[in-house]
């Protein structure tokens, strides 16, 4: 048979799962998958799978172990598991690992070592198929979606986190599981909301959460991003109304997963191209999830009226942006600064330079405190999926009709 693109449904359906299994184990074509995120390791993993004695890795000579034997009579007559060797190809020098369901190729981490080898793979009918499906082979889509978020993350710090979720699953949803069996249906609950209490948190192990900068013009939002991001990437002038768009700068925060926003300075404007760019700027700061007012220290270090005027537009933006930060910039202008006492913020406000840089790392430790108040105990289990997230509100709606059975069945296989 031959393998076709799985269905939407497939992830909602435990049959569907179990229909793919069975295609995938019996299917006289091998499937292969690229089982590492593009570009983010130093080693790619491409799985393959399927009919062993079908596998176009031993049916052509895609592959050439170290040593005088062929790969097919290496893994037909010995018990060996891992295979040093060439890449025919491409000449690379990598590992052949066999597994459960087939082998597993490391290769280099780039692009284009794991590109060439799922051509070669294609090209002798070995079928691609996603990460999302090649992890139903588990027949446990709760451990294939935590597993896909594990390679999924982008810092070491999340894949800590996210391998620990992995370690404490099987404990937390067979107790779950045995709550609601022992009719423990209260103690069920609270688990359930427990978990979903750090959806959010799970989430954001795989999804970058964006910081934006935003303030008026020439207070020197570009210039910041530029300094936390340790390199000149935003356009900075002297010049008010500079940044026209949304510029997004990928980084981490203290091993957390960010976008860095730099927005267009907000003020009224006849030009329409600024205009354009503040509309922007508006939307991405709604939709952000921890927002850095800038202002600049020299606005609030002249007349009384300069000083006044500065803090009564302030305290107008600081109410409609709803800022978790707010950050008065240029303070090696203002030698020994002090933020006004008349100001009132709940948030912590920072004094800091983006040109002699002090007050930086304050402000980094900041917005990580802002971005993960609170951490969740080792022994924490809690959803990193969407799919995660459906499955436990669907049982804590189940279990609140009185359906345990139904919900029970959620868990399966736990
Ligand atoms: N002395 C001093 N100058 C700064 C500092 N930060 C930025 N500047 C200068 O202020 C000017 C404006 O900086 P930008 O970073 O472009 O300001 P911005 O807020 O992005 O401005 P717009 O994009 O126009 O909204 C530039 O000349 C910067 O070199 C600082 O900490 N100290
Ligand atoms: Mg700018």
């Amino acid at each position: 048979m031959r393998w076709k693109d799985p269905s939407p449904q497939l992830h909602n359906n435990s049959l569907a799962s179990e229909h793919f299994l069975n295609a995938i184990m019996t299917t006289t074509e091998p499937t292969c998958c690229l089982l590492t995120n593009s570009g983010r390791g130093a080693v790619a993993v491409v799985g393959i799978a399927g009919s062993i004695q079908q596998l176009a890795l031993l049916n052509d000579p895609l592959f050439n172990p170290i040593g005088s034997k062929t790969f097919r009579t290496l893994v037909e007559q010995t018990d060996q598991v891992i295979f040093y060797g060439q890449w025919n190809s491409t000449a690379e020098d990598l590992v052949v690992v066999k597994t459960k369901f087939g082998f597993e190729i490391h290769c280099h981490g780039g692009d284009a070592a794991s590109a060439a080898i799922i051509d070669d793979l294609n090209q002798n009918g070995c079928q691609l198929v996603p990460k999302q499906d090649w992890r139903l082979l588990h027949n446990d889509h709760w451990r294939a979606e935590t597993e896909t978020a594990v390679c999924e993350a982008m810092t070491s710090r999340t894949a800590n986190l996210l391998l620990r979720v992995l370690q404490n699953q099987t404990t937390s949803l067979t107790k779950l599981s045995d709550q609601i069996a022992s009719n423990q249906i209260a103690d069920a609950i609270a688990e359930i909301e427990q978990a979903l209490a750090w959806a959010d948190f799970g989430a954001s192990l795989t999804q970058p959460r964006s910081v934006v900068f935003c303030g008026h013009p020439n207070v020197g939002k570009s210039s910041l991003i530029n300094a936390v991001a340790g390199f000149q990437r935003a356009i900075v002038n002297s010049q008010a109304g500079t940044t026209r768009d949304v510029l997004s700068h990928a980084t981490a925060i203290d091993g957390w997963p960010v976008e860095l926003k730099d927005t267009a300075g907000l003020r009224d404007s006849e030009d329409r191209v600024e205009s354009l760019g503040i509309e922007k700027a508006k939307q991405e700061i709604a939709r952000s999830q921890i927002r850095c007012l800038v202002v600049s220290c020299e606005d609030f270090n002249g007349p009384q009226d300069q000083v006044d005027q500065a803090l009564t537009s302030l305290r107008e933006m600081s109410e409609q942006l709803e800022p978790q930060l707010i950050v008065f910039n240029k303070s090696d202008l203002v030698p020994a600064f002090k933020v006004p006492h008349s100001f009132d913020f709940a948030g912590p406000k920072l004094v800091v330079s983006a040109t002699d840089q002090s007050g930086l790392q304050t402000l980094v430790t900041r917005v990580a405190d802002a971005l993960v108040p609170k951490l969740p105990e080792d022994k924490d289990w809690f959803p990193v999926s969407d799919w995660q997230i459906d499955q436990l509100q669907s049982m804590l709606d189940k279990l609140n009709q009185n359906e345990f059975a139904a919900a029970r069945s959620i868990l399966k296989p736990y």
